[in-house]
C-alpha cells in the first residue's frame, strides 16, 4: 500500500515536472517572438565595412532601393569619406552608413581607419549591425588583412553584431552560397564562423530581386533580437573614443 502511494507520488511529481518544462519552453518561445517583433520595428542602423571595391556602396544602394551612394568600377577607391543615407524599407526607417574601403592605393590604411571610426558617430546612438562586405571569389591576403583591421578597430565583441555579406552573387550561377563556403579557403570559413555563421549574398545587379533585401532584414532582425538591441556597450565605445583621442581623431 505504502509502495503504491510512493509510486503515485513519483508519477505526479514527474507529471508536474514535465508540465513546468513545457510552460518554461512556451514562455521562452513567446519571449523570443516578442524580442523579434520589437527588433522588427523602430529604425535600423546598418554600417557597411570591407575592402575597397568589395561592393559596399552597391550593397547600400540595394538595401535602400535607390542610388544613394556612388558605386563605380574603378582601380582606385571610390568612397573616401563616411556617408549616411536613409530610406523607408518595408515601412521601416533604415539608415545605412557607407565607409571608405581599406587598401586604397592612394590613401594610407591609417587615414582610412581614422575615417571609418567616424562612422560610429554617424550611427548614433549606436549601430545595430555591421555588414562585412566580401566580394565572392578568391579570399586573398588583402581581404584577410582588411577583416583583421576591422576587427581590431571595433573589438572582438563586434563579431556578435556582424553578418558577412557576399557580393557578386550573380557569379554563383547555379551554385548555392553554402556550397561556395564549403569549398572555400579555411580562413574565410573561420571568419564566417567567428561571425556566428551568419552570412548572406547579394546580386547588386539584380534590382528587381527584393527578396534578397527582405531576407537580409529578417536575418538582421533575428540578430538584433538575440543581442537585445544595438551594439557598442559603453566599454566598447570608450575603446573607440580612447583610440580616437590617442590618434587625434575628432569624433564629434
Ligand atoms: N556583377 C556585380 N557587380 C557588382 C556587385 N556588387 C558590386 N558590383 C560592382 O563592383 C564595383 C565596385 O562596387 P562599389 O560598391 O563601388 O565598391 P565599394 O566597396 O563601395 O568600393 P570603395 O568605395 O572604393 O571602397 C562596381 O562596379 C559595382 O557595380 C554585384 O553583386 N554583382
Ligand atoms: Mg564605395
Amino acid at each position: 500500500m505504502e509502495r503504491k502511494r510512493t509510486e503515485k507520488k513519483l508519477k505526479e511529481r514527474e507529471r508536474l515536472k514535465k508540465k513546468k518544462e513545457e510552460m518554461e519552453r512556451r514562455i521562452s518561445t513567446s519571449e523570443t517572438k516578442i524580442a523579434q517583433l520589437r527588433a522588427g520595428s523602430g529604425d535600423l542602423r546598418i554600417v557597411l565595412l570591407g575592402k575597397t571595391g568589395a561592393g559596399k556602396s552597391a550593397s547600400g544602394n540595394t538595401i535602400l532601393g535607390k542610388k544613394a551612394f556612388r558605386q563605380l568600377l574603378s582601380s582606385r577607391s571610390v568612397t573616401s569619406v563616411c556617408q549616411k543615407e536613409s530610406a523607408e524599407v518595408r515601412g521601416r526607417q533604415i539608415s545605412v552608413i557607407d565607409t571608405p574601403g581599406l587598401f586604397d592605393t592612394s590613401i594610407s590604411n591609417e587615414e582610412i581607419r581614422k575615417e571609418i571610426v567616424k562612422c560610429i558617430t554617424m550611427a548614433a546612438p549606436c549601430p545595430h549591425v555591421c555588414l562585412l562586405i566580401i566580394l565572392l571569389g578568391r579570399f586573398t591576403k588583402e581581404e584577410q588583412e582588411a577583416v583583421k583591421i576591422i576587427q581590431e578597430l571595433f573589438g572582438e565583441e563586434s563579431r556578435k553584431y556582424t553578418i558577412v555579406l557576399f557580393t557578386r552573387g550573380d557569379d554563383l550561377w547555379k551554385m548555392s552560397i553554402e556550397e561556395f563556403i564549403k569549398d572555400s579557403d579555411c580562413s574565410l570559413q573561420n571568419i564566417i564562423h567567428q561571425c556566428g555563421d551568419r552570412h548572406h549574398v547579394f546580386n547588386n545587379r539584380n534590382h528587381g530581386d527584393h527578396t534578397q533585401v527582405t531576407d537580409l532584414l529578417d536575418k538582421i532582425n533575428s540578430l538584433v533580437a538575440v543581442n537585445g538591441g544595438s551594439f557598442y556597450t559603453n566599454e566598447m565605445f570608450q575603446q573607440v573614443e580612447n583610440w580616437a583621442v590617442s590618434e587625434s581623431v575628432f569624433l564629434y
